[in-house]
């Protein structure tokens, strides 16, 4: 046969696969299954550098996944990864979630954002669509009553108390400031944290509030300095702490600056300059491995550098887990059809991913979830515990 008659025969091939894949992951051919995984992330906006880290990790697992030879139902699979930018924004977020439905993905991983991720939720809940998320940490998302989402990480309740707890008992602050970026993450992991300072003994002394596109501090800044708290924390994301950090710094605002996952980044030195000092900012990631799992995600982040060029960032492991688990759940099902894969994601215990061991409860919460306190040094992150 001719090259060119060759080459038409396998593109109309290609198109027909398309045309007739569905959702339920069945119809794609007599001798193939194309599985479509949605990516969510604002890959536009203040936090581009977090959303593209989120999708490497995507990218990244689709592609083992596709070298690995899979089958379901007797018949290999090639996964195909759809990509959506929310930008962080509400209406973005639903937009993308619909486009989303609308293509008939057999599963969602995303969004990042608590906002757009339980606003997402509903959308992909009414489509009967699983939904993991690898970085969503507001407690709502799992507690609406659906049994489609999923979440890769400790949730702000956790995450706010335990460095609530840790600002006064471990770096005996006895005051404190808040500020908050007044989205459903940031209030709410600020929320947990006055809880967890209240508990352990410490005094509020002040609370202020911006937003996630703020750029100039000055007028809550001056008002916390004449407070002079032993710590601030900011609930938010790096890309307005960075800012806040400089800030600090010009007005000689001198204490403690702490947050949680958002700010816990790769990322924030880049965006802090030279106020980032040894030992000034302490923050957790939502989640975090053990000795006996340090070997598999050490190897996860040397491969993400030598692919990508950069450092992950943040996310990237658990969005990586979080394809890989659900390609697991359909394997398990021996079915890509959602309504057959997702009792079996939800029963998923003792999945070994490259940031632990994953178990969800009732919720869809992950079992027993872990937190990884850090430090920053020479401008590198450095941890300083795991904690449970
Ligand atoms: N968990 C921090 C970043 C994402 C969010 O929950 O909004």
């Amino acid at each position: 046969m001719q090259m060119k008659t060759k080459l038409a025969l396998i593109a109309a091939a290609a198109l027909a696969l398309v045309a007739c894949s569905d959702n339920t992951g069945e119809a794609s051919s007599d001798d193939m299954l194309i599985v479509k995984i949605g990516h969510v992330a604002p890959t536009s906006g203040a936090i581009v550098h977090l959303g593209k880290d989120n999708e490497n990790g995507a990218r990244m697992a689709i592609e083992e996944l596709n070298a690995s030879g899979m089958t379901i139902g007797g018949k290999p699979v090639t996964f195909e990864l759809l990509v959506e930018d929310d930008a962080a924004d509400l209406r973005m977020g639903t937009a993308a979630a619909q486009r989303l439905v609308d293509a008939k993905v057999n599963g969602v991983v995303g969004h990042l954002n608590s906002v757009t991720t339980i606003r997402a939720s509903s959308i992909y809940h009414n489509a009967r669509l699983p939904q993991i998320s690898p970085s969503a940490t507001n407690p709502t998302y799992t507690r609406q009553g659906f049994d489609t989402t999923f979440r890769l990480v400790a949730d702000d309740a956790q995450l706010g108390a335990t460095l609530g707890r840790y600002a006064i008992e471990t770096l005996k602050g006895k005051t404190v400031a808040l500020i908050d970026d007044r989205t459903a993450y940031g209030q709410g992991v600020a929320d947990a944290f006055e809880k967890g300072v209240a508990a352990a003994g410490g005094t509020l002394v002040a609370r202020e509030f911006t937003t996630d596109k703020a750029t100039d501090f000055t007028a809550i800044l001056t008002a916390i300095k004449a407070k002079a708290p032993d710590v601030v924390f900011f609930g938010g994301m790096d890309a307005v702490a960075g800012p806040l950090l400089k800030q600090m710094k010009q007005l000689d605002l001198q204490a403690k600056f702490m947050g949680g996952d958002g700010i816990c980044t790769a990322g924030l030195p880049a965006l802090a300059g030279d106020s980032l000092a040894d030992d000034m900012v302490y923050c957790a990631e939502a989640g975090g491995v053990d000795a006996a799992g340090k070997p598999a995600m050490d190897k996860f982040r040397a491969d993400f550098k030598a692919k990508y060029g950069d450092d992950v960032k943040v996310y990237a492991p658990y969005v990586y887990d979080a394809v890989k688990l659900m390609a697991d759940a359909m394997q398990r099902a021996d079915s890509a059809d959602p309504e057959k894969y997702l009792p079996l994601l939800a029963k998923t215990a003792g999945y070994q991913g490259v940031t632990g061991t994953i178990s969800f409860d009732e919720k869809g919460d992950i079992q027993n979830g872990a937190l990884t306190v850090m430090t920053y040094r020479g401008g590198q992150r450095t941890q300083l515990a795991v904690i449970r």
